[in-house]
């Protein structure tokens, strides 16, 4: 069976961009039965940024709860925490050594996030995409679903295998899909369509929380940016209308139609239509999942014992990985 992996860092609170892009994504691959799916917190990830002790404990909890509430079910997906499945940094620091400075100094999100202050940012951030090549051959995972943000990542995971396996004259490590499909691959910010929605956004209105209450999510797409006209019927008509893409992708996205579905219906309407809809839509579909949300959070030791559950299972199949890119590598008393 081909396997799925794929991971959040717990970062900060989930938003409805991780939520679209990457989790209802999980669910659809763990309910279409013709793989086996590892989804994980990716919480090494997490600390190539200062976080605080207990915020990054009750983040880690909180995706893990989100993930549950979201439809991953620990029954029929393995769900991880990074650090509980040490072979994920074991194979990160063979990555290292195979993974080139060059490579990874063109990443543009390294070039984002460390911005002008390239010489004062961990050593992890810079290597970040090397351990994330790790998370997936570590279980010689074929397809990834990302976000497109995560794209170039993806095929730097390919660059980083293909050397492995060129450099030790082997055929180990395979060839990895990245899965961006769906409406809303790259949903804006709600403050500027030409910034990604993200946790780390220093304005809380330019996101929304999957936390979030109901009046809040309202308030939050009524006062979201557009632009005075009215919505096209046709996709072309979106053109040069980032803001307003944005939410009829969002809209479709939490709906389950494709664009040009929503366009036919909403096409010639005023913002001050579709925006009310558009809560209403948003409130319906995420509502349930904050409530389950906070149930699961009531009880933290619950979702420690499924995340331990989840970690042995997943040493089954990264432990004999290791094993064996360890004995390609050379490697002797293991
Ligand atoms: N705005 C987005 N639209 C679609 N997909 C998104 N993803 C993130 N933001 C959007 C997808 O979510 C997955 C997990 O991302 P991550 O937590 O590893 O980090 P990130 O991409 O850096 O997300 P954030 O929210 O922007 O976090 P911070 O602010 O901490 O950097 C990935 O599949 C990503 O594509």
């Amino acid at each position: 069976t081909p396997r799925v992996f794929s991971g959040i860092q717990p970062s900060g609170g989930l938003t409805l961009g991780n939520y679209l892009g990457a989790i209802k994504r999980f669910v659809d691959m763990q309910n279409v039965g013709n793989f086996q799916t590892v989804y994980c917190m990716v919480d090494l990830h997490a600390i190539t940024v200062w976080q605080d002790p207990a915020k990054l404990r009750h983040n880690t909890r909180e995706l893990a709860a989100g993930f549950i509430a979201s439809g991953i079910s620990p029954e029929k997906s393995i769900l991880i925490n990074q650090s509980a499945v040490p072979e994920h940094a074991q194979l990160g620091w063979i990555f290292n050594c195979v993974a080139r400075m060059g490579w990874m100094g063109r990443m543009t999100q390294f070039k984002d996030k460390a911005g002008k202050n390239a010489e004062n940012v961990s050593l992890g951030l810079f290597g970040y995409p090397a351990l994330m090549a790790a998370d997936i051959m570590v279980y010689h995972a074929t397809h990834v679903p990302v976000g497109e943000d995560q794209k170039q990542h993806l095929e730097l995971t390919r660059d980083i295998a293909a050397k492995f396996n060129h450099d030790y004259g082997v055929d180990f490590f395979p060839e990895v899909e990245p899965v961006i499909e769906g409406a809303a691959t790259r949903v804006m910010s709600l403050r500027d369509g030409s910034k990604k929605m993200s946790k780390s956004d220093p304005s809380d209105a330019s996101r929304i929380n999957m936390t979030d209450d109901a009046d809040t999510i309202a308030r939050k797409i009524r006062k979201a940016k557009t632009d005075p006209d009215a919505l096209p019927s046709e996709i072309e008509g979106l053109k040069d209308r980032p803001e307003a893409r944005n939410l009829v992708n969002i809209y479709a996205a939490l709906n389950e139609q494709t664009v040009e579905q929503v366009l036919a219906d909403v096409g010639g309407q005023q913002f001050g239509t579709f925006k009310p809809a558009l809560a209403e839509l948003a409130v319906a579909k995420l509502s349930p999942i904050s409530s389950e949300m906070a149930r699961l959070m009531a009880d933290p030791a619950e979702i420690d014992r499924l995340l331990a559950k989840g970690a042995l299972q997943a040493r089954e199949i990264t432990a004999p990985i290791l094993k064996k890119t360890y004995e390609i590598v050379g490697m002797v008393g293991n």
